[in-house]
């Protein structure tokens, strides 16, 4: 039987959700992402196990265990997303589903934010819809999953 399990990770800094730059990243915290995207995929149901790190190693070890019991990863990898290869060749090992999920529009701000580094190996990508944005990136991971 497919596990019924998503992983959720939210990159460095994210922990700052609903404290600082509401302007740009709005004013909901953390814990209601992890509610948002709880909600989606329950009522598919799926569980979900969240993590955040500021240290690439945390998330890309949580990455690595997904492989055992996760049908598929939401993630918005934060700044790491311009910078890392070796969160992109994480997400690449596991060959899971994934879904890339960014609360702003980084198209419509400083160039450095335009290249994605996880881009190509995911499957479902969210942009610019604030945190609801996750919402849906986790509704169209399940839509995938279950097609
Ligand atoms: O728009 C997004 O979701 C980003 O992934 C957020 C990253 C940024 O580096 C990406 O270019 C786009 C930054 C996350 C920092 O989050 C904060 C939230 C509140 C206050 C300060 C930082």
């Amino acid at each position: 039987m497919t596990t019924r399990r998503l992983l959720l990770v939210n990159g460095p800094n994210l922990n700052l959700l609903g404290t600082r730059e509401p302007t740009i990243y709005g004013s909901e915290t953390l814990a209601d992402v992890e509610a948002i995207v709880t909600a989606a995929a329950v009522a598919h149901g799926y569980e979900v196990r969240a993590v955040q790190s500021n240290h690439e190693g945390v998330l890309i070890d949580a990455i690595h265990e997904a492989r055992h019991d996760c049908a598929g990863i939401v993630i918005n990898p934060g700044g790491l997303t311009h910078t890392s290869v070796v969160l992109r060749d994480a997400l690449s090992g596991v060959a899971l589903p994934v879904a890339e999920v960014h609360i702003s529009d980084v198209m419509a701000r400083e160039p450095f934010r335009h290249h994605s580094y996880v881009a190509d190996v995911a499957d479902v990508h969210v942009i610019g819809q604030g945190v609801a944005g996750y919402g849906t990136a986790t509704e169209q991971l399940i839509a995938r999953l279950e097609g």
